[in-house]
């Protein structure tokens, strides 16, 4: 099969920039994955697995991008990202990247917090990514949250992994509070009082359960389940504005495209509670 150039391979007067709500910017960033990697694989993954996802939304009855628009970009080194990130916001849309590894998210919440200067992020992972720096360096994936945590707030949810050095940490700063770990992952009425009112969200594909979600690669025991993350997207959607978004950590087992699929259509889902 030919490999998608856009999500959802929609015709072309529905994907135009100018026209579209959305912009999808494929950003295939992998330098410090520590156990499995590819996800440089990822976005194309993603594009792919979305030429299947039905354009009928089920849960909100509506063919989202006949109301949105969806533009895709060419892939963009992580050099750019955040001048894209900022064009985006500034021509009032929102974008959504795919990831690539956790690390790009410091760049892309960069760019929206000049937009927004009270931004905040919610976080989905497995992991509280709160290291200050892993194997010497400070912009690893895992200190991805640490870095931002450095300019804005942060409500993490989901989060069945952390070190002592970062529980420490979070203990010290009062970044606990803020820290819904995934023995309860039905806390949207509490996520939603913890954020402000412009959102970042960072969707790390590993906060879901390693059923859903095998193609990443730090998988952790436990975690979300399609519904229960939904539950929470939808909350954040309805009573907050949320400004942009990424997807992050998909690793892709060539054969295997379950796993892509659920991310294509969750991101298709998340565009259709922004719609409304
Ligand atoms: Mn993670």
């Amino acid at each position: 099969m030919k490999p998608s150039s856009t999500f959802l391979e929609l015709e072309p007067e529905y994907g135009q920039y100018k026209t579209s709500k959305f912009v999808v910017v494929p950003c295939p960033h992998e330098a410090t994955v520590s156990y499995g990697a590819g996800t440089k694989k990822g976005p194309q993954a993603i594009l792919d697995a979305s030429f299947f996802v039905e354009n009928f939304d089920e849960e909100l009855k509506q063919e989202t991008y006949r109301k949105t628009g969806i533009h895709t970009l060419k892939p963009v080194q992580l050099n750019k990202l955040s001048g894209v990130i900022e064009k985006s916001l500034n021509d009032k849309k929102i974008p959504i990247v795919l990831g690539g590894e956790h690390s790009l998210s410091i760049e892309a919440v960069k760019a929206a917090q000049k937009h927004y200067p009270r931004l905040s992020v919610l976080q989905f992972d497995a992991h509280a990514d709160l290291r200050d720096e892993y194997h010497g360096d400070k912009k690893s994936h895992a200190c991805a949250i640490r870095r931002i945590l450095e300019i804005c707030p942060v409500v993490q949810v989901g989060i069945r992994n952390l070190s002592e050095e970062e529980y420490l940490f979070a203990q010290k700063t009062g970044q606990l509070e803020k820290i819904h770990f995934a023995e309860h992952l039905d806390v949207a009425e509490k996520v939603v009082a913890q954020l402000h009112e412009q959102v970042y969200i960072t969707f790390d594909v590993d906060a879901f359960d390693p059923a859903v979600m095998p193609s990443t690669g730090t998988p952790e025991p436990g975690g979300f389940f399609w519904y229960e993350a939904l539950d929470i997207l939808r909350e954040v959607c309805r009573l907050k504005k949320v400004v942009a978004a990424d997807f992050v950590e998909l690793s892709p087992i060539k054969g295997f495209s379950a796993p892509d699929f659920t991310v294509a259509k969750l991101i298709y889902r998340l565009m259709g509670y922004l719609s409304r």
